[in-house]
């Protein structure tokens, strides 16, 4: 069975969903965009965990493309999914990592048994991914998964994010 794709136009933070993906770095340790609203709001809970994964699994950090689950804290969800997009490049083409973040963002919610899903149009802020081709990836990637996840929503912060996902749903 595949999963339900929906999109909600606002701040991922406000969902309510058995995870929430971030937009992270690799050092796991926090920043700007969503990840820094994730922290805000989620609470001290998820960034200790994080720091544990540094100190045992992720030593040398969570490499792009790569995912890995934490306690969400007091956001309305179970798990925060910890994903590595990355930075956008016109010299080469990093698409693969970009639907790898995608894919195992999915990968890590099925070993949890996470049903609902919320993702935020990773790489497409600080990481300068132009905002259409990365719609078109991240639909692309998530109808192509093999999931048990009944429901994908992508959390879009502005009309312009939420039209480019509209758009490749239609
Ligand atoms: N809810 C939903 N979407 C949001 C929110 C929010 N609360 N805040 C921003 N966006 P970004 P990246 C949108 O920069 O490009 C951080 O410093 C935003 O408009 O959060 O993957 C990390 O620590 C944009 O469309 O993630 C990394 O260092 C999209 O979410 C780096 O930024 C992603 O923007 C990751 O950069």
């Amino acid at each position: 069975m595949s999963a339900t794709l929906t999109l909600v136009r606002g701040d991922i933070t406000r969902q309510s969903a058995d995870a929430i993906v971030n937009a992270a770095n690799s050092s796991l340790l926090g920043g700007g965009g969503v990840d820094g609203a994730i922290h805000r709001r989620g609470g001290p809970a998820i960034l200790e965990e994080c720091r544990r994964l540094r100190a045992s699994r992720y030593g040398g950090g969570l490499p792009t493309g790569r995912a890995v689950a934490t306690t969400a804290g007091d956001l309305d969800a179970r798990w925060v999914i910890h994903t590595v997009g990355p930075v956008f490049s016109r010299e080469e083409d990093r698409s693969a990592l970009l639907a790898s973040c995608y894919r195992e963002s999915l990968r890590v919610a099925d070993g949890l048994g996470a049903r609902t899903v919320a993702f935020p149009a990773v790489s497409t802020g600080v990481y300068g991914w132009p905002m259409e081709d990365a719609a078109r990836i991240a639909v692309e990637t998530v109808r192509g998964a093999e999931t048990a996840v009944e429901e994908i929503r992508f959390v879009l912060f502005d009309e312009q994010a939420y039209a480019a996902f509209a758009a490749r749903l239609r």
